[in-house]
């Protein structure tokens, strides 16, 4: 066993806080039937594909008699996507849930993700293995993968092996691509006659699994916090040294909601929000014109120093980029027997080139080599294309040191420019999660608990009032189905869960819109500081200024 640091001894101990209702027995916990909630769009293409689980109410758990209690149940538990602080505390609030309700009750742990479901691949976890995780980072206890379970023969072996192992629950944790998995696994179980509940738990760092039920997706809070110190740290270095202007991409595959949350923990000097450059249809050139406008300002005050926030999805934002990506996924779906067989990066780039319509031909051409290879590079399992490495902060200022020398030449700029480029994603997905996802996670793992004892399958848990003290949540569960749309995905009409992007009439966005200029000018940066886990609640129990803002 290798050597543990004090702080990972120190966590070990720490009970996590959950709400009111979890303190009673569970046999006086009850479900109780909300409103029916249905998806937004698309309704009857849902109803047709989720012909068992469409049109279902929500649910929320109160104090009361408890009809189903005392029951030993086996649950299959899997993590999937990418990790996210607090994973560890949704299996070990499942476990105990289950353990309280029977301790004849057992937990498998699919290994690597959906995979390790399909192939079996697994191991149960025991108290010794669950205590040796609780309030730590990382998805290690069993592992995570991306595989996604879509041909008849992979959801065949599913249920043969969910049969196989008496499975009466399985618990899927993971983001929009996993709990769409999630929800067609429940349909095809029912549709199978198979008595297996399927629950599904929003995990994500990237914020963009929620709504009005799904007020956050655990992993947020402690990411941002994460990136929020180190942004902190790199805004006071900029303003000690004086000598540069910092360019830092964060994660986030689409929505901007970590670059927004960074931007109120930190106010650095520009925010790129990439639902905004979409909604205003903004090209690469006028993006780098926002910057270069703060440079200059900044510049003429004598400060040739400053912080740029970069969320990670923007290049696919970038409407222009957009048809080109587009273009481009096209091609490598329709040739990919060819260009798979081409000898090496610069013929790759060069057959594509060649074959994109005109206009995304021209883009194409005018990025630099480096971007227009990381664009080709394949795509994840659900078709994505891996942003996390297209070096947009790179590509962003060799832009800008371009226009910046235009503007001198034309007298618009006097300063003098230098840069360090970074980028920060998983820096922060396996941190130790802070209080709020310590505890949020332990409760949705207790949620998802109560949610299979009661065979509410196709839901995915869901814990309300986050913003009030633990003891003040609601939990429950809402269909997966009504987080639903229908989108084009790889040449064909999918059911997915629709991502929620940063909308531009809420407020936090409102809010960053109305100090942003006094922002860009500024050098009175908010230091946030590292998590704290030990002091006062109003330093180790804040949560995120979303959070704050939205519920205000
Ligand atoms: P999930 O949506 O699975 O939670 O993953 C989020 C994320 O961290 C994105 O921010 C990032 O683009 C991606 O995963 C990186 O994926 P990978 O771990 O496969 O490199």
């Amino acid at each position: 066993m290798s050597e543990r640091s004090a702080l990972n001894n120190a966590r070990f101990a720490y009970v996590p806080k959950m709400p009111e209702v979890f303190s009673a027995a569970i046999s006086e916990i009850k479900a109780v039937p909300t409103e029916a909630i249905e998806p937004d769009v698309d309704k009857e293409s849902l109803k047709a594909i989720f012909k068992h689980s469409y049109g279902k109410p929500a649910v929320k758990f109160v104090q009361g008699t408890n009809v189903a209690a005392n029951k030993a149940l086996t649950v299959g538990v899997l993590l999937s996507g990418g990790p996210a602080p607090g994973g560890h505390n949704v299996v070990a609030g499942l476990f105990d849930g289950l353990k309280r309700g029977s301790p004849g009750s057992r937990l498998i742990g699919f290994k690597g993700g959906p995979g390790g479901l399909v192939d079996d691949s697994h191991l149960e976890l025991t108290s010794d293995i669950i205590d040796s995780y609780r309030n730590t980072g990382g998805f290690d206890i069993v592992g995570s993968g991306r595989t996604k379970i879509e041909t008849p023969e992979q959801f065949e072996k599913a249920l043969t092996n969910a049969r196989n192992h008496q499975l009466d629950a399985l618990v899927i944790v993971g983001g929009d691509d996993s709990n769409t998995n999630a929800a067609l696994l429940a349909e095809y179980f029912a549709e199978q006659n198979a008595p297996i509940t399927v629950v599904g738990v929003p995990k994500t760092i990237d914020g963009d699994l929620k709504n009005e039920w799904i007020e956050a997706s655990f992993g947020f809070d402690t990411a941002t916090k994460t990136y929020s110190e180190l942004i902190g740290n790199i805004c006071r270095d900029a303003a000690s040294g004086r000598k540069y202007w910092h360019f830092i991409k964060l994660m986030g595959r689409s929505a901007s909601h970590i670059a927004l949350e960074c931007a109120f923990q930190t106010r650095a000097n520009v925010t790129l929000i990439s639902e905004e450059v979409q909604a205003k249809s903004m090209s690469l050139a006028q993006v780098v014109e926002v910057i270069c406008s703060s440079v200059a300002a900044r510049a003429a005050k004598g400060e040739n120093f400053g912080v740029v926030l970069i969320p990670e999805g923007l290049i696919e934002f970038i409407p222009e980029i957009k048809v080109l990506i587009d273009n481009i996924n096209d091609l490598l779906a329709s040739e990919e027997a060819a260009f798979k067989a081409l000898k090496d990066v610069n013929a790759q780039r060069a057959f594509i080139q060649n074959k994109l319509p005109e206009e995304s031909a021209a883009v194409f051409a005018s990025l630099p080599e480096q971007i227009q290879a990381q664009l080709c590079w394949d795509r994840d399992p659900h078709g994505n294309v891996q942003v996390s490495r297209i070096e947009t902060e790179k590509l962003l200022v060799s832009m800008v040191q371009t226009r910046l020398a235009r503007m001198k030449e034309e007298g618009s700029y006097k300063g003098k420019f230098d840069y360090q480029t970074h980028f920060m994603g998983y820096e922060g997905r396996c941190a130790f999660p802070s209080n709020f996802d310590a505890d949020y996670c332990y409760s949705l793992g207790f949620t998802a608990y109560l949610l299979a004892l009661y065979g509410f399958s196709g839901y995915i848990a869901s814990i309300r009032n986050l913003a009030s003290p633990a003891s003040e949540w609601i939990p429950g569960g809402i269909p997966l189905v009504s987080m639903m749309n229908i989108e084009h995905r790889h040449g064909a009409d999918k059911p997915v869960i629709k991502k929620a992007l940063v909308e531009l009439q809420g407020k936090p966005f409102q809010y960053f819109a109305s100090q942003r200029d006094k922002w860009a000018l500024s050098s009175d940066y908010r230091l946030p500081g590292s998590i704290q886990y030990f002091g006062p609640p109003a330093v180790t129990d804040a949560t995120t200024m979303m959070l704050q803002i939205e519920r205000s």
